[in-house]
């Protein structure tokens, strides 16, 4: 039999690993990583292996279903389309668009159609019901960069090839892989740094895999990375330490910083983070007096209640320590297409605002167009004009991944109509009207539209298909575009090509004026995202202009580069001013919002530390709430249990091994105790993503070991007030062994 092999990027995280996929009679037979991939070198971790599980899930549906009666059977596409059609628009008719809301999740962002054509949806829609994992994750970061730089992808990463000390707050790339900083093996560099003299410092309240090969690691209080880093900011005002280095003339607002922090002196800070004085000003020091240094931070500083200023002050040190983009330190990547720093009058543009409108119930504003995802199971249940009645989900696990689970799921079956755009029957979709399944990743295209924009390198990969899709089975921007013409009341029966066309002609009107024609033609025979990313390739930073620049980069250049491995297009380069989009344009190290911010963390100080905590954690055969199926993944030992220190079990008599009840209020959940070391003393950890023992779900493997859902003990009204990031750490608990429960 002829055996075929095909390279693809690997969609299953931040990291983008090129694979060599070996394919025999339609079947994958192996899966490593593509040792000649530009960007990630062969770097490969288990997940990318499982890629093959995921493929042949018995379980991953390859039909609609629609519910009737309570219970879901198969339906063509024709007739899921149908479904919908007879459903919806009377809905919308009868209660308005804002009775309608769309929730979009992680996987989407690896899938360049549901990536590119989601708007198409959300604006059909026209609700201002819209709702992403983004207020679970990284949403401060984007809102702090976009503040300070004019754009939420905007984001400074570590040059680690470069770089001679990275501090590392809230982040765990060993188990992660990195997440708003794409940078495959992240050991390997961090070990090539240490080993030409550099240092790895992580700041965690577990000692991680990652801080477990650093040269330092200190614990710190959950949330309380604000009070750390304006004291390292502090330290650097008065140890005169501030220097701004090529940014200088670009930054506005020092003085005001200054004022902002004078609150946190490392003294006053000391207590609240769990560290002694004397190490917060050494860090500041040695961030200070290293030539080539960078702060990275990441989840861990962006699920807590002062998310946004943690993540502002991260950049305000890189800044005020000359580290902002300068080679070694924070530097912002270049990318070949959808770049959002390289559209636009280069140096200046609108910055950002927020709040333009606010959720119906609890007020809080939006950001970048999104409501938070906390606010979606009150905006069902709660009466009156615009009470959300009917729900898309896109590649979106909220009952699992959202802060009060169980809540949201009591509102899910309160809708009058739901629609899930999933791969799996789960713990979310099973409350769906209708299922609509994704496209293996094995057989759909792939051009990632955002890694690209937060990648340690600058390149361009494009992955073909490696099998044909299933019969009569759409793309997912197609199933978009149907599912937005519905919305609009064009009905079912429109034919998707067609309107990618007219939509087309349109926005290249709108984009290119008189040129537009010409780009028109010049895009002949491309359709979908293929079209979208031809555009975005060729009128891009290292694109051929359409011509004007022979030389440059075409779509079919970057696809003929895949059995090579992708373009690499060179290391990261200083890009202030040219990249900045603030309406002053400069770097705005003051932003209003985050100054009046402060107050909060300074009321804050005294705050005294709960008797335990409890934070999460990731593990490289995991994925937040999908990839439990996969058997590749889910051998091995059990992953979901409750890390304690030994002195806190002793104190609360836990068992390692025993089951032991934990509770936030009114809030509970059992979990299995590991006592560990790696603990902070006062902070619990246990991975989230797990619970999959909910009735009505078709998850064979993963409901084996279901594991406990973390977010059926956590609060879905705390938030981080700037971003409406839902806070998932940090937060009280109590925890008494199982058997001790009064009966
Ligand atoms: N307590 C706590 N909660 C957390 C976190 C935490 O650290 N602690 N982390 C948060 C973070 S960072 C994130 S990003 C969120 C993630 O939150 P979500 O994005 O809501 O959740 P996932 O678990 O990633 O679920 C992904 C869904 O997409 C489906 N899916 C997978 N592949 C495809 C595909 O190709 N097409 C389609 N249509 N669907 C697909 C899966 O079946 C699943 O239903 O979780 C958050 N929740
Ligand atoms: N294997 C695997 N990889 C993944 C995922 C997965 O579920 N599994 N999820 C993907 C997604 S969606 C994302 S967003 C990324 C996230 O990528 P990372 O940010 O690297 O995620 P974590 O591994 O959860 O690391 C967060 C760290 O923060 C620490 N922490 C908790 N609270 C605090 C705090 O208050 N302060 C400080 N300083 N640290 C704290 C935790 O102990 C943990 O070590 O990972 C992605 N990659
Ligand atoms: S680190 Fe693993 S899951 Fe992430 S892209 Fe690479 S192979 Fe895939
Ligand atoms: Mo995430």
């Amino acid at each position: 039999m002829l055996e075929t092999t095909h390279h693809r990027i690997c969609p299953l995280c931040e990291a983008c690993c090129g694979l060599e996929i070996k394919v025999r009679d339609q079947q994958v037979i192996s899966i490593r990583g593509h040792a000649q991939d530009v960007f990630s070198e062969g770097y490969i971790c288990p997940k990318g292996v499982a890629l093959k599980d995921l493929h042949e899930d018995p379980d991953r549906l390859r039909t609609p279903l629609i519910k009737r009666d309570g219970v879901f059977v198969q339906a063509s596409w024709d007739e899921a389309f149908a479904e919908i059609e007879r459903r919806l628009p009377p809905l919308i008719a009868a209660h308005g668009r804002d009775a309608t809301a769309v929730a979009v999740g992680n996987p989407s962002a690896h899938k360049i159609g549901l990536l590119t054509y989601f708007g198409k949806l959300a604006r059909a829609l026209g609700t201002r019901n819209v709702f992403s994992a983004s207020t679970l994750d990284q949403m401060p970061k984007q809102l702090a960069s976009g503040l300070m730089f004019g754009h939420w992808l905007s984001v400074a990463v570590p040059d680690i090839a470069r770089t001679d000390l990275l501090l590392v707050l809230g982040a765990n790339p060993l188990a992660s892989n990195g997440s708003m900083w794409t940078v495959p093996d992240f050991k390997g560099k961090a070990k090539a740094m240490q080993g030409r003299g550099g240092k790895l410092v992580v700041i965690d309240p577990r000692r991680t895999e990652t801080a477990a090969m650093a040269d330092a690691h200190h614990f710190i209080r959950p949330g309380a990375d604000v009070f750390l880093l304006a004291a390292m900011v502090h330290t650097l005002f008065t140890e005169k330490l501030v220097r701004l280095g090529t940014v200088a003339d670009w930054v506005q607002g020092v003085e005001a910083v200054e004022q902002s922090v004078a609150p946190f002196t490392p003294e006053v800070v000391a207590e609240r983070c769990g560290m002694t004085a004397d190490t917060i000003r050494q860090l500041a020091r040695d961030l200070a007096t290293t030539e080539r240094a960078a702060v990275y931070a990441r989840i861990g500083t962006c699920t807590q209640e002062y998310g946004t200023l943690a993540s502002w002050l991260v950049d305000v040190l890189n800044v005020l320590t000359g580290h902002l983009d300068a080679p070694g330190g924070a530097m912002f990547p270049k990318s070949a297409a959808f770049g959002a720093n390289t559209s636009g009058k280069p140096g200046t543009g609108k910055g950002v605002v927020t709040g333009r409108h606010t959720a119906r119930v609890s007020g809080a504003p939006e950001v970048y167009g999104e409501l938070p995802i906390t606010c979606l199971a009150e905006e069902i249940e709660t009466p009156g004009t615009g009470q959300v009645r009917a729900l898309f989900t896109v590649a979106t696990n909220p009952v699992l991944s959202s802060p009060n689970g169980p809540r949201l799921a009591a509102a899910l079956d309160k809708l009058d109509f739901m629609v899930s755009m999933d791969i799996y029957l789960n713990e979310t979709t099973r409350h769906a009207d209708v299922i609509l399944p994704g496209v293996s990743p094995l057989e759909d295209f792939h051009y990632d539209v955002a890694f690209p924009q937060l990648s340690w390198r600058n390149h361009a990969r494009y992955s073909p298909p490696i099998l044909p899709r299933e019969a009569d089975q759409p793309e997912e921007w197609q199933t978009m575009l149907k599912l937005a013409a519905i919305v609009r009341g064009q009905g079912a029966g429109v034919d998707a090509n067609a309107l990618d066309d007219a939509q087309f002609a349109e926005d290249a009107q709108r984009m290119f004026g008189n040129q537009a024609e010409a780009i028109i033609q010049a895009t002949r025979g491309l359709r979908g995202p293929h079209r979208t990313l031809e555009v975005a390739l060729r009128t891009g930073p290292y694109g051929d202009g359409f011509g004007t620049r022979p030389e440059g980069l075409t779509l079919a250049k970057v696809m003929a580069s895949n059995a090579t491995g992708g373009i690499d297009l060179g290391e990261l380069k200083a890009r202030v001013p040219e990249m900045l989009r603030t309406p002053s344009g400069k770097i705005e190290l003051a932003p209003p919002s985050l100054l009046a911010d402060m107050q909060r963390p300074a009321a804050d100080l005294a705050r005294p530390a709960p008797g335990l905590m409890i934070i999460g954690r990731r593990d490289v055969r995991t994925n937040n709430s999908w990839m439990h199926n996969l058997p590749v993944l889910a051998k091995g030992p059990f992953r979901c249990t409750a890390l304690i220190h030994p002195i806190d079990a002793k104190r609360l008599n836990l068992q390692d091994g025993a089951m032991a009840h934990i509770a936030n209020g009114p809030r509970s959940l059992q979990a299995q105790v590991q006592i560990s070391d790696e603990m902070m003393p006062g902070v619990v950890s246990l991975p989230h993503g797990w619970g999959h023992n909910l009735p009505g779900t078709q998850l064979q493997l993963a409901a084996q070991r279901p594991g406990a859902n973390l977010n059926a003990l956590l609060d879905d009204q705390l938030r981080d007030p700037l971003s409406g990031n839902a806070v998932l750490g940090g937060v009280a608990i109590t925890m008494h062994a199982l058997e001790a429960v009064p009966a």
